[in-house]
C-alpha cells in the first residue's frame, strides 16, 4: 500500500522519489534548560514529538527511503549570521552567547546537534543551516535534484517557522509536500493547530497533512513493494 490517508485528499507515495526531511530537531530548541527554555517556551510541546518522528524514521530507512537532517545554526565568527537576525531577542540570550548546551546555535557546539534519540545513521545527510528555511545557502535542491526526489514528508520543529518556511520553499521549486502532522512542533499549540490547517487549506495550498499512523504503513508498503 502507498496512498496515505491524508488531508485534503489521499496522497500517493512516489516509490524511489519520496525523501523524510527532518527539521532542526537540536537540542538548542528542545533540551530542558536550553535556548528554546530560556526564552520562556515550553519544551514539552517538541519534546512529545520525538517518539512518533523516532517511529516515521525508523520505518524510512527500513523502506529505503532517503532521510535528510537539518541543524539551523552558524559559523562560529557569527559571520553567516545576519545583524538583523543577531541582535533580535534578549541580551544574553542571542545567537553565539553562551548557553547551557555551548553558545548558542553555533556549529560544533553540543547544544547545535540533534537530540541523541533522532540522531542520524551513517550516510545520512546532515543540512547546515543559517536560515529558517532548508534551501537558503545549503546544497539542498542539488541533492534532491540528482536523487531524482519529488515528493518530501516534512517532519521536525518549529512547525510555523522552520517546517513552514521549508514547506513553503518546496511549493515554490515544484515539490509535493506531507507534513506529518505529529512529527512536526511547536512551543505553542494555537500554531501547531493553524499552521497544519495552513499547510492543507485551499485545495493543499501548501501540501497534504496526515499523522504518523496514516504514513507509516504506506511506507511500509512501499518497502514491500520494493522487496
Ligand atoms: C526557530 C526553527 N524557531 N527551527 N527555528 O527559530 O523553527
Amino acid at each position: 500500500m502507498t496512498e496515505v490517508a491524508a488531508e485534503p485528499s489521499p496522497f500517493t507515495l512516489a516509490e524511489g522519489r519520496t525523501a523524510l526531511i527532518v527539521i532542526d530537531m537540536q537540542r538548542d530548541f528542545l533540551l530542558p534548560g536550553g535556548f528554546g527554555e530560556s526564552l520562556g517556551n515550553d519544551v514539552g510541546q517538541l519534546l512529545k514529538v520525538v517518539p512518533p518522528l523516532a517511529a516515521l524514521i525508523a520505518a524510512a530507512r527500513t523502506a529505503g527511503v532517503m532521510v535528510i537532517h537539518t541543524r539551523e545554526g552558524h559559523q562560529p565568527d557569527l559571520s553567516d549570521c545576519p545583524p538583523a537576525k543577531l541582535t533580535r531577542g534578549a541580551p544574553s540570550k542571542r545567537i553565539g552567547d553562551p548557553g547551557k548546551y555551548g553558545r548558542i546555535l553555533i556549529r560544533g557546539e553540543y547544544g547545535h546537534d540533534i537530540v541523541d534519540e533522532l540522531a542520524p545513521v551513517d550516510g545520512e545527510l546532515v543540512i547546515d543551516k543559517p536560515g529558517k528555511g532548508a534551501f537558503y545557502a545549503t546544497e539542498l535542491q542539488d541533492v534532491l535534484v540528482s536523487a531524482g526526489i519529488t515528493q518530501l514528508l516534512v517532519t521536525g520543529v518549529t512547525t510555523e517557522v522552520c517546517v513552514h518556511t521549508t514547506t513553503r520553499e518546496t511549493n515554490d521549486r515544484g515539490y509535493e509536500c506531507l507534513v506529518v502532522s505529529d512529527c512536526v512542533g511547536s512551543y505553542f499549540p494555537d500554531f501547531q493547530r493553524i499552521g497544519l490547517e495552513m499547510i492543507k487549506a485551499q485545495g493543499g495550498i501548501f501540501g497534504w497533512v496526515a499523522d504518523s499512523s496514516a504514513v507509516i504503513p504506506a511506507l511500509r508498503g512501499l518497502a514491500t513493494t520494493a522487496a
